[in-house]
């Protein structure tokens, strides 16, 4: 099947008719629609698909245990209302790409891989790029087994309900010791591309980010008997803080975003009990990454003690800045033509496998660099220009 074909296939699952976005979580029924369409298109190829031992999908062609092999893909979750793009594109470009090798009658000397990453987006357990984590081990089975949902559902209990064992999750040396090159095709989230007139790019870079969770804690009480001087209200500490990310970064030259909060009880006439918020920052390098977020949360202590509400935070997860491997990336830059080389301050799986296996990263034009809305785009011809790409750098690090 070609690429628009696969692509019309799964544009469908997952997609909130209110909103025009996907609500792909793991686990859910979306995600196992998409992991069953995943499974069976990629089964269709003559690929023979696995998960591994933390659900994270491959689907392989040739014998794994001849190791070196050229694995690429993407994730299918999203983030709540997320786009289209960010993350199917390289699924679906991957499996794209390696039919057309199929039917080029294409012999490669090593293995080849499309993988399906879980919970890259944490957009319901909390961490980013989880599967490629656990992998990796650079977390631990024990702690994402504990993480929770906004219904208190544990990772472990939702994989298991969705027929995994969590008690086999964590690292995979083995697997990971399998992989020769790692190369992830994403849309660009932002106009680097536009402004370079390119439709495809190499990555360089990844800025370090990470999320910080915040709890402010009051004392509920009547919105229209309780004077003002006794109350505790952690509405005030928060609003304060959001404002106070927003003056940080800008001194730092960072970028920093509260997208997420909870109002315990969240009644119009009470003053709240509690109010639980995250923290997403990111910058060019760690020491303004730190300076950022030291002064986000010194903030909130401030504001938080002049109120006298409790304050509380802890880091929920945090990836330091990624370089991709500068010989990798020139390679497929030349073999692309020159392709732009540029950095990005989006998150991938590519930046947590970069530390096992070469890896590389190619970007897709999106005409807004709008991402992470169902605004997200990628036009037609860029989409096949993507397609073209990958299938020529499979082509070279698999069959050369
Ligand atoms: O948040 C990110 O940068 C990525 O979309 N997970
Ligand atoms: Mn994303
Ligand atoms: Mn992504």
């Amino acid at each position: 099947m070609d690429f628009d074909a696969l692509w019309a296939e799964l544009a469908p699952i997952g997609r909130y008719a209110g909103t025009g976005g996907y609500r792909r979580f793991s686990w859910t029924v979306a995600d196992a629609e998409c992991r069953a369409w995943f499974t069976e298109r990629a089964t269709g190829l003559g690929l023979d698909v696995r998960a591994d031992r933390n659900g994270n999908l491959w689907a392989w062609w040739g014998d794994p245990a001849a190791g070196d092999a050229v694995a690429t893909g993407s994730h299918l979750d999203s983030v709540p209302d997320g786009g289209a793009f960010d993350g199917p594109l390289g699924v679906v470009t991957a499996l794209a790409a390696v039919g057309r090798l199929r039917e080029s009658g294409a012999r490669p000397r090593r293995p080849v891989a499309v993988v399906a990453f879980v919970e890259e987006e944490g957009a319901r357990f909390g961490v980013p790029c989880l599967g490629s984590r656990l992998l990796t081990g650079a977390i631990g089975p024990e702690w994402s087994g504990g993480l929770r949902d906004a219904d208190g559902v544990s990772w472990a209990e939702a994989y298991a309900a969705a027929g995994g064992e969590p008690e086999a999750m964590g690292a995979d040396p083995e697997l990971l010791g399998r992989l020769g090159t790692f190369v992830e095709l994403h849309v660009e989230q932002g106009r680097g591309l536009v402004e370079r007139g390119a439709a495809v790019g190499v990555a360089s870079s990844i800025w370090p980010h990470g999320r910080w969770r915040m709890d402010f804690s009051g004392a509920a009480d009547h919105a229209g008997t309780t004077r003002l001087a006794d109350r505790r209200d952690p509405m005030l500490p928060f609003a304060s803080t959001v404002l106070a990310a927003r003056e940080e970064a800008a001194i730092a030259g960072a970028v920093a975003t509260v997208g997420k909060v909870f109002v315990e009880p969240n009644g119009t006439n009470a003053i709240p009990s509690a109010v639980h918020a995250w923290l997403d920052a990111r910058a060019p390098d760690e020491a303004a990454l730190e300076a950022t977020v030291a002064g986000v949360l010194g903030a909130a202590r401030r504001y938080a003690a002049k109120e006298r509400v409790e304050f509380a935070e802890s880091r929920e997860s945090y990836t330091g800045e990624v370089e991709f491997e500068t010989g990798l990336r020139d390679r497929l830059s030349l073999l692309l033509g020159g392709a732009p080389i540029l950095g990005t301050g989006a998150g991938h799986d590519a930046g947590v496998l970069s530390a096992h296996v070469p890896t590389a990263m190619l970007f897709v034009r999106n005409p807004t660099g709008i991402s992470h809305s169902p605004a997200e785009h990628a036009e037609t011809a860029d989409r096949h220009a993507g397609v073209a790409a990958l299938t020529r750098v499979l082509e070279e690090l698999a069959c050369a």
